[in-house]
């Protein structure tokens, strides 16, 4: 594994200079850099067992599979560490922190610098999208750990496809990763969407430091979007076929932690056999309008990067059965026999246990034994539920956007927009409560527009704007949704079933996109009409039907005023369309006393 033996890896000269630049900077004892074959991964994961960096798991039980713990304090992305350097600070906009390049980039020079001393850097080619795709992106991340390389390696198609993607062209987003020493005060993770450029440092997990996933695919992304047409967005993509074989594909947005792996991977119950969803990606789409004027989508990835507690053989069987073999979970709780388990498994909890920190643990135990944010890493191949068309280069089309929040009051289960602008508006002014993924309070409501709030690369109300623009030139526009499966009652109980029952509301969404399905009209868009959803066999009772679907008017003139605030922030980048769909709304409700 000298330099000299793989500095000849890439033909590009471009990528050349870059690797010598970042490497004279880093100071690693060698360059390695990564094919992306079977072989180097057999290879790379024993030197990464050596090292410590993963556990083998019982080989017998979970073939191929590794276990990570990471840092303590390096569990979760770090929004608040994360930043868009533009030379003009109102380019970013009120959503996300800023700092001006020079600047950012002579800081982070001086925690990279010699950082990598006695240590490898891997450079890491990767494409994010289907091979051959006119939707796809190369990056190139050089890294100093093994355990990014081994889980980029599942999370896109890295190795030598990309230099064969990329040929001698300089259209490669530069990614500079490293561990430095992991404190939580010389992190960033610093984006130059000028420079199509991410320097990430001081952080191990995630979004923090698989750079092709929130940084590439979703902040340089939608900044590339807006100035080449596109959408860049954090949503799932899932085709429901029905009972005549017909399969119409959805593309859904959710915080993080919210559920889109569930839904992306449904099962529907036994009562609604006759349907089937088949998953094309469950975090992220890239989508472009087609020369047949409908929206068109691709996942950019190739693996899933799942919340574990939660997940069972219950609430998402596909993903169990995904992530059996060739997987790495970082940061799950590990049995004595080898295999792993974390709350929310539905399994007997072990009698004993090593927690996420490494240390013993009981169900007497007054902590949890998986943190709350432990993840898994797996191939998409490997889902008993991938769509044919998952890799297809043109994408699928998409008949029907759904945005979610986690709101325990107010969202009804399900309403449709009137038309794209309306469903823009819905998207642009959704909010949801806070969960594990990032770092900070859970629970609290925040806007989180698009569920793209932490992920947006530039300024939001130009985000807004190339929505409407985009939505301009869509002949067969999506209709756009808006869901909400974790409205409560007063005891505090969900009064929505979710997971395999969600498909009764895909269905009467995608029922929507054809022209059937009743509806209501009411102030805040579409309602279900009564028995427009099939409800048959739930034992739901009438009264959470009615609180389900139920528009508290009070409550939503609370909501404008709280829409009204954060567009306010917003400022003179809003689209003025936006601004009258909020005053349409605020008088629909007002003229309904
Ligand atoms: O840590 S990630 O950003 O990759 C996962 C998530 O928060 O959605
Ligand atoms: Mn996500």
């Amino acid at each position: 594994m000298t330099a000299e033996k793989h500095l000849n890896a890439s033909p590009n000269p471009l990528v050349k200079a870059w690797v010598e630049e970042m490497s004279s900077l880093c100071e690693p004892a060698s360059v390695y850099w990564c094919d992306g074959s079977e072989e180097e991964s057999v290879r790379l994961t024993e030197l990464a067992v050596r090292t410590g960096a993963l556990e083998p798991l019982n080989q017998a039980k979970l073939p191929g599979c590794y276990f990570h713990r990471s840092h303590e304090d390096d569990v979760a992305r770090t929004e608040h560490l994360t930043f868009i350097c533009t030379p003009q600070k109102e380019d970013v906009g009120p959503t996300n922190n800023w700092m001006e390049p020079s600047e950012a980039y002579a800081k982070l020079r001086e925690i990279f610098k010699g950082s990598m001393a006695g240590r490898t850097l891997y450079v890491v080619p990767f494409v994010m999208g289907p091979a051959g795709s006119p939707f796809s992106k190369v990056g190139v991340q050089v890294t100093d750990s093994v355990y990014v390389v081994l889980n980029m390696r599942i999370m896109t198609r890295m190795g030598n496809i990309a230099w064969q993607t990329l040929g001698e062209s300089n259209d490669f987003t530069r990614c500079l990763h490293g561990l430095a020493d992991l404190d939580v005060n010389r992190r960033y993770i610093c984006h130059f969407p000028q420079d199509n450029t991410i320097w990430s440092v001081g952080s191990g997990y995630g979004g923090n430091a698989l750079l092709g996933k929130k940084c590439l695919a979703l902040r340089i992304a939608s900044y590339l979007g807006k100035h080449e047409g596109w959408l860049a967005e954090h949503m799932l993509i899932l085709g429901l076929e029905d009972p005549a074989g017909n399969v119409t594909y959805v593309a859904a947005a959710f915080p993080s932690a919210c559920g889109k792996t569930n839904l992306a991977m449904l099962i529907p119950p036994e009562s609604q056999s006759r349907y089937r969803v088949w998953t094309v990606g469950d975090d992220i789409a890239w989508m472009r309008v087609g020369e047949d004027g409908r929206l068109w989508a691709v996942n950019p990835e190739a693996g899933f990067f799942g919340v574990a507690p939660g997940t069972s053989y219950k609430s998402n069987p596909n993903a169990m059965r995904t992530i059996q073999k060739n997987s790495i979970y970082t940061n799950v709780a590990k049995k004595p026999d080898g295999t792993v388990w974390w709350e929310g498994m539905d399994e007997e909890p072990p009698a004993e246990a090593l927690d996420w920190r490494g240390k013993t643990w009981t169900p007497a135990s007054p902590s949890k034994a998986a943190h709350p944010n432990a993840r898994f890493t797996a191939p998409a191949a490997q889902c008993p539920s991938i769509s044919r068309e998952w890799q297809n280069p043109r994408g699928v089309p998409i008949s029907a956007i759904v945005f979610g929040s986690r709101r325990s009051r107010l969202a009804p289960l399900v309403y449709e927009s009137k038309n794209w602008q309306h469903g823009t508006f819905i998207g642009s002014s959704m909010a949801s409560e806070t969960t594990a993924a990032a770092q900070g309070p859970t629970g609290v409501t925040r806007r989180d527009p698009m569920a793209m709030l932490p992920f947006c690369g530039y300024h939001v109300g130009d985000y807004f704007q190339n929505w409407l623009t985009v939505g301009k030139r869509l002949q067969h526009a999506p209709k756009i949704f808006h869901v909400n499966w974790f409205r409560r009652d007063q005891n505090g109980d969900f009064l929505w079933p979710g997971f395999g029952e969600n498909i009764r509301v895909l269905r009467w969404i995608v029922e929507r996109t054809k022209g059937a399905a009743g509806a209501v009209d009411s102030t805040i868009g579409y309602l279900p009409a009564p028995g427009a959803i099939d409800l048959s066999g739930l034992n739901l009772p009438s009264s959470a039907a009615a609180q389900l679907l139920a528009v508290d008017r009070e409550g939503w003139l609370q909501e404008v005023a709280e829409i009204e605030e954060f567009y306010g922030k917003i400022g003179d980048r809003l689209p003025a369309a936006l601004r009258q769909e909020l005053n349409d709304l605020k008088d629909r409700l007002k003229s309904h006393e």
